[in-house]
């Protein structure tokens, strides 16, 4: 019996002691603010959650994170198969890829060179024959040492009649939160790079940091920067403290373009050619 009274007052907010009026007041008072804090934009790092290229609902339809798969994915002779590694490591999941029942490729096997850290690992149909191939791009964990700025990128690529190919990719600052969705819509999946680009001069005569998008996409082996396959890429949009989605005008043209042309690799070649045969 008191413990049933006990519970009722607490849930109670009709009574009409003092703590009833108390509690009438903290509702209303959460009823009038909650609406702001729920729409209070999010001040931080720069805006790049909900930037165009990366909508959800974009994202969903174009490209399947690993992690969404069922432990065991099976897509005609292709097998992904999740399961727990290191619990500590950045990676706390082992993924493995096989081909008609045999091991083509293992995170593991990253892992043991240090790249443990997973940036993205999803699946997405890169050269349009309607087989999704496997992407996975990882770095460094340590990330106080010059190591931590490169990437490594591994592509799954698959062949309707034969064995995948097994691209390799060594590279810089794939790190960002990025996406490979189809930018364009031919079916066949893009790079979507973003790199913090630091202490440009502006036309305002100050130096400030930028967010650049470039596009790249898989041309036999290599990834090479396209970007026209979307209007208005290359795109810098200045790195603020605040949301921001909007290209800059404090950067001509001209030197944006320059800027890509003279700093940004044009392709990365892959370092293992041969596909592993099977
Ligand atoms: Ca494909
Ligand atoms: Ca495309």
């Amino acid at each position: 019996m008191r413990r049933s009274m006990k519970i009722s007052t607490l849930i109670s907010w009709n009574g009409n002691d003092g703590m009833g009026i108390i509690r009438k007041s903290i509702l209303v008072l959460l009823l009038i603010i909650g609406p702001f804090v729920c729409l209070r934009p999010t001040v931080g790092f720069a805006y790049l959650e909900d930037y165009p290229p990366f909508q959800k609902a974009e994202q969903k339809s174009k490209t399947i994170p690993v992690k969404e798969l069922p432990n065991e994915f099976q897509d005609g002779d292709l097998s992904v198969k999740t399961y727990e590694g290191y619990p500590d490591s950045a990676r706390p999941f082992v993924t493995d890829v096989s081909f008609k029942g045999k091991l083509i490729w293992s995170s593991k096997s990253e892992e043991e060179k240090g790249f443990d850290r997973t940036y993205y690992e999803g699946l997405a149909d890169l050269n349009g024959d309607g087989l999704k191939d496997v992407i996975v791009v990882s770095g460094p964990a340590a990330p106080n040492s010059l190591a931590a700025y490169i990437d490594f990128i591994t592509i799954i690529l698959r062949n309707e009649k034969k064995a995948p190919d097994v691209l390799q990719y060594e590279t810089m600052s794939f790190d960002a939160k990025q996406d490979i969705p189809d930018l364009n819509g031919d079916g066949k999946a893009e790079f979507l790079k973003c790199d913090l680009v630091q202490d440009i001069e502006a036309v305002d005569k100050k130096e400030h940091s930028f967010w650049l998008y470039t596009i790249y996409e898989l041309k036999g082996n290599q990834l090479v920067m396209n970007n026209s396959l979307r209007k208005g890429f290359p795109k810098f949009i200045q790195y603020k403290n605040e949301p921001n989605e909007k290209p800059t005008n404090k950067i001509s043209d001209e030197t944006q373009k320059q800027y890509v042309l003279s700093k940004m690799p044009q392709m990365i070649i892959s370092k293992a050619m041969d596909a592993k045969k099977n």
